[in-house]
């Protein structure tokens, strides 16, 4: 007799948009995050309506992943990096902003990953997830990262200044 296979649904990988202020933006598969180094992190935070939760991730420092895409500031002037943001979307709309100086190992070098597995589950499906240790809520921890968008546009916000 013959059984009828059930095929498992197909998802096509997640990919993020690199975008902005960069001189190589690029897509990106969670497998193409493998290239950079590795870093394992466990992470505590606190959700205002879950309560604590406790997870295992791993993936590459977001700074690595950026600034291989070549964030088109002045790399002698540590003082023109001050003006980038990131802005870091997931699929369903949540999505916070983050500055360079937070990740930028001249300033606050927060271990910020790009996190490629959640408790040894890959997110080759799911997309990418930030991961900020140093954050005590959870609600910057993005799941289902689509786009990060770079922007050195914050020159000044007086009238006509520079
Ligand atoms: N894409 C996406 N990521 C998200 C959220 C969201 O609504 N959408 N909620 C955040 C909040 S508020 C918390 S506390 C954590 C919860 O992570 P958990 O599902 O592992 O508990 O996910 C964060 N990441
Ligand atoms: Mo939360």
């Amino acid at each position: 007799m013959t059984q009828s296979l059930t095929e498992p649904p197909v998802r096509p990988a997640a990919e993020l948009t690199l975008t902005g202020d960069l001189a190589r933006p690029a897509r990106l598969t969670v497998p193409d995050l493998l290239a950079w180094p590795q870093h394992r992190v466990r992470v505590s935070f606190e959700c205002a309506t879950s309560g604590v939760q406790h997870h295992r991730f791993e993936g590459p420092l977001l700074h690595d992943v950026l600034h291989a895409a070549g964030p088109v500031f002045d790399p002698a002037r540590r003082k023109d990096r001050l003006r980038f943001l990131i802005a870091v979307t997931g699929s369903d709309g949540h999505h916070a902003l983050l500055t360079w100086a937070e990740i930028d190992p001249d300033f606050a070098h927060s271990p910020v990953l790009l996190a490629v597995g959640i408790d040894d589950t890959p997110l080759d499906a799911a997309g990418p997830q930030l991961v900020l240790p140093q954050d005590r809520c959870g609600a910057r921890h993005i799941s289902g990262i689509n786009a990060i968008r770079v922007d050195g546009r914050y020159t000044s916000w007086t009238a006509g200044g520079d």
